[in-house]
């Protein structure tokens, strides 16, 4: 088995270690601009070591952010702002990775560091969030509009023009949020998704607008490049969407040619309780990746460099990716090398500060 500090190759992006930064929302753009907040965000992560460098949940319409200040990737000038960034990434050894989202019903909230609930429209909120069927998330959230399917279609189409700009804009990596209650979520479950026609009902139905996404993304995204899928394993409810219903999806999703399932859970049920603790969500990463025979990530609490090295070795996933960790300290991948006693190439600017100690003049 590898470990933590081996390369993991998907397709033609050799990937330096098996360490990613996992998308997190910044609330930080104007328009869905990048600006030099994301700049610094992912460029100080891709100087700490970590191989892969997501950006955060990346709209692909106005209305598909979840909040005002989301980044976006719909028109020109958006993929114009995040071309900016990429190149320093490439340039520290690290891949660009970028998260293509819709938040349906989700959409239109304020940022978690105000009052919450719903930006009104007089607020720069929008008046209209869509879904499969209109059923809202929670009390402060909007009832959604229970999308037609022309408009289901034409979101489809939205996710695959996305994908044109991120590959114009140099990212080699896309994974497709269908996850957490977002839009391509909200379809899968059965507990958000009461429709009767083609896209609800069975599990082939209610999987149909993830897999319509996957097949038009990877239509225009290279062959040499990869695709991930971030999916919520479970939501904690009974009657809802579980873990063996993530497997067959998986499974599905590798046909339509995604390379890798990153595995996280909840965020469609508002009353969901959800076990937290260290690594909890390691488990279900663990089943896809045996069950579904598809390279899996692991997410959720992982924050301890043994930990990581222990979940990459043991076998239970291809990669680990770490978010709050990763705000805590940007250069957690150069502090675990050194805990684990790996060693591994240092920017030359910080070399005198290196394990190795200062070059010699
Ligand atoms: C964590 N969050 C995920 C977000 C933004 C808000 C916070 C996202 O995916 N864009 C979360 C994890 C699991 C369930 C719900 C929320």
């Amino acid at each position: 088995m590898p470990g933590l500090f081996d390369e993991l190759k998907i397709r033609g992006v050799t990937l330096r270690n098996r360490i990613a930064v996992s998308p997190m929302c910044q609330y930080s753009s104007a328009d869905g601009l990048a600006n030099d907040w994301h700049f610094v965000h992912l460029g100080s992560r891709a100087v700490g070591g970590a191989a892969l460098v997501f950006t955060e949940a990346t709209a692909v319409a106005p209305e598909g952010r979840i909040s005002p200040q989301d980044l976006g990737i719909w028109s020109d000038a958006h993929t114009e702002s995040l071309a900016r960034i990429v190149p320093f990434i490439d340039a520290q050894g690290a891949a660009a990775g970028i998260q293509l989202a819709h938040a349906g019903r989700k959409a239109s909230m304020r940022r978690p560091w105000e009052p919450s609930g719903a930006v009104p429209v007089s607020q720069g909120g929008w008046e209209k969030v869509d879904a499969p069927s209109a059923i809202a998330f929670a009390g402060d959230y909007l009832v959604p509009h229970a999308m037609t399917e022309t408009e289901i279609a034409n979101v489809v189409e939205l996710f695959a023009a996305a994908a044109k700009r991120a590959l114009a804009a140099g990212f080699k990596v896309i994974e497709l949020h269908a996850a957490h209650g977002y839009l391509i979520a909200e379809f899968l479950s059965p507990l958000s998704n009461t429709r009767t026609d083609r896209y609800g009902g069975s599990f082939e139905n209610r999987t149909r607008f993830a897999r319509e996404v996957a097949t038009a993304v990877r239509r225009v995204w290279p062959e040499s490049l990869p695709l991930f899928a971030r999916i919520s394993a479970t939501e904690y409810a009974a009657g809802g969407w579980d873990l063996a219903q993530s497997i067959e999806l998986a499974r599905a999703l590798k046909e339509c040619g995604v390379d890798l399932v990153d595995c996280s859970s909840g965020g469609n049920i508002s009353e969901a309780r959800i076990p937290l603790g260290p690594g909890y969500q390691v488990p279900f990463a663990e089943a896809i990746k045996r069950d579904a025979g598809i390279l899996t990530g692991a997410v959720g609490l992982i924050t301890d460099s043994a930990q990581a090295q222990m979940v990459i070795q043991s076998g239970q996933a291809d990669m680990v990716l770490l978010a709050r960790e990763l705000l805590r300290d940007p250069y957690w991948p150069m502090r675990a090398a050194r805990e684990l006693g790996q060693t591994i190439s240092w920017p030359a600017q910080y070399l005198r500060a290196g394990p190795k100690g200062a070059p010699r003049r």
